[in-house]
Parts: C-alpha cells; structure tokens; sequence
C-alpha cells in the first residue's frame, strides 16, 4: 500500500484542503497522513470573521518526531500554506524525508488575484517551492504570478501560449507541469500536462459548467495525485481528476446552500469505480 502525506491547512468548515484530501486519497486506497499548516474555522473565500491559527511551530516538531519513527512516505502533496516559510519547512522535509514525488499545488490565487491575505511574498515562496518539485499543478492565475506575468483569462491566449506557459514553468525545475482550468473554445474546460524529460503534452478536457465553485481545485488535485501516487498513466490520471471533479460540480449545481463547496461526498463510489 503506498503512504502519502499531504501538507495544507485544515479549514473546520468549508470542504476544501485536508477536509477534502484526506477522504479522497484515503478512497483511492493510499494511506494519508497530515500536516496542517494552519487551522481556520473556515476556509477565507466567502466567510467573514473566520479563525486563523498558524501551525508552523508544529510542522517541525511533527517531522521530527516521525524521523524518530523512521516513517517513510511515497508521496508528498503540498496546498494552502499559512506563512511564506512555511514553503522553507516543506523543503526541509521533503530533503529529510526523500519522497518519490514532491506534488506541489501552489494554492494562492483564482481568476487574476491573490486569494485574501496573501502578498508577493507568498509568490516567492511557492516559485521557490515549485523549483524543488517533482509535479506541479498551478491554476491559470498562479502560472502567470510565478512567471510574474499578466494574468489572461478564457479567450485572451491559445494553445502556444499555454505550450509556452508549461515549458517556462518546467525550466524553473519540476519534471511535470500540469495546467488547470485550461479553456480554448468557450465549452469544454480541462488540464493540460507537460513532461520535460519526454517532451509530451497529455490533454483531457470536459463541459464547461459555468459556476465558480469553491474548493473544487482541492478536489482535483487530491483525486490527481492518488492517481498518479497509484501509477496510473498521465492520460488517465488527467480523466480520473477532471472527470470526478466534473461530476461534484454537476451534483452541486443549483443548490444555493451549498455554495461554499461541492457534494464531493456522494461522488466518491464513482471515483473509486473509475480506479
Ligand atoms: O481551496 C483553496 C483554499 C484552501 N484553504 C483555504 C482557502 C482556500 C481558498 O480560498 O481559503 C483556507
């Protein structure tokens, strides 16, 4: 059985991060431990008044008691950090624990802007990260503040625009980039992925639904790295990912109340089905 650990904060509410993660991989039947980065009552796109506690004291004491433990990980997947150092402490883990793969999502920004809180510096950080990286799956918007370029948004860039996106993003260091919320026509929405060592662009897409949906990245890139974590191939870890996280949206649509998140909960026999 493989054994991951994935890195991000805890939001107590709110279905995204670790609350989402940790039932997605451990679905996918890949053992998943945590560290959280930080615990926030909820997650900060929508709530107001939320609580924010910065766990960094903690990621350093948790890694060295499981050196102590002699644990190893196959996998290790990184998401919201609650400070710019904590990017440090991940790199220090990673180089004490020598996964096979270090999975950044470098979960800062959406549609052109810096999620609540974050600054530059956090840029910084997560392009510092990503250099040490195996995979990387940035947004759109997170691709274009680690390039320190304007963000384009569906209709404004074309298919040599997002080739050329993935490949200034591999030079940095990650052997695979994959690109999230990539659109060219209007109607079919996906990921694009890039390996430098081959040099082989993998695509999958699906309908474009058009609701902006919190914590839907989260599920993405946890049902993307069981996938892969489970040695499936690019192509089909790609339709895994986009296909499950399609469905949660599809399940959601409609429900006012539930616009903090999507029904990943319900879609989960599917998930394990499509394995
Ligand atoms: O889903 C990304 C995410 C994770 N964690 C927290 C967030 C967000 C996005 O807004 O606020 C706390």
């Amino acid at each position: 059985m493989k054994r991951v650990v994935t890195i991000q904060d805890i939001s107590c509410f709110g279905k995204c991060s670790i609350t989402v993660a940790l039932p997605i991989i451990s679905a996918m039947g890949v053992e998943c431990a945590i560290i959280p980065t930080a615990v926030l009552s909820t997650h900060t796109a929508g709530f107001k008044g939320y609580t924010f506690r910065d766990l960094s004291e903690d990621i350093d004491s948790i890694a060295n008691h499981w050196k102590d433990e002699s644990l190893k990980f196959n996998g290790v997947y990184t998401g919201y950090l609650a400070s710019p150092t904590q990017a440090k402490q991940i790199e220090e883990f990673t180089e004490s624990f020598k996964p096979d793969m270090l999975f950044v999502d470098p979960v800062m920004a959406d549609n052109g802007k810096l999620y609540p809180g974050f600054t530059e510096e956090i840029v910084d950080a997560m392009r510092n990260l990503c250099k040490k990286a195996n995979v990387i799956v940035p947004n759109i918007t997170e691709a274009c503040f680690i390039l320190g370029e304007e963000y384009k948004t569906a209709g404004e860039y074309d298919k040599t625009y997002v080739e050329s996106i993935l490949k200034r993003l591999s030079a940095l260091g990650p052997e695979t980039v994959i690109l999230t919320g990539v659109m060219y026509d209007g109607a079919n929405m996906g990921a694009v992925a890039y390996n430098k060592t081959t040099g082989e662009f993998t695509e999958y897409y699906s309908e474009y639904l058009p609701m902006q949906c919190h914590g839907t990245g989260d599920i993405f890139s946890s049902s993307l790295f069981g996938a892969i974590t489970l040695g499936k191939t690019m192509y089909d870890s790609l339709k895994i990912a986009v296909d499950y996280t399609v469905e949660c949206m599809k399940r959601t649509i409609g429900d006012k109340d539930h616009w903090y998140g999507v029904k990943f909960e319900e879609c989960i026999p599917n998930l394990v089905k499509m394995l």
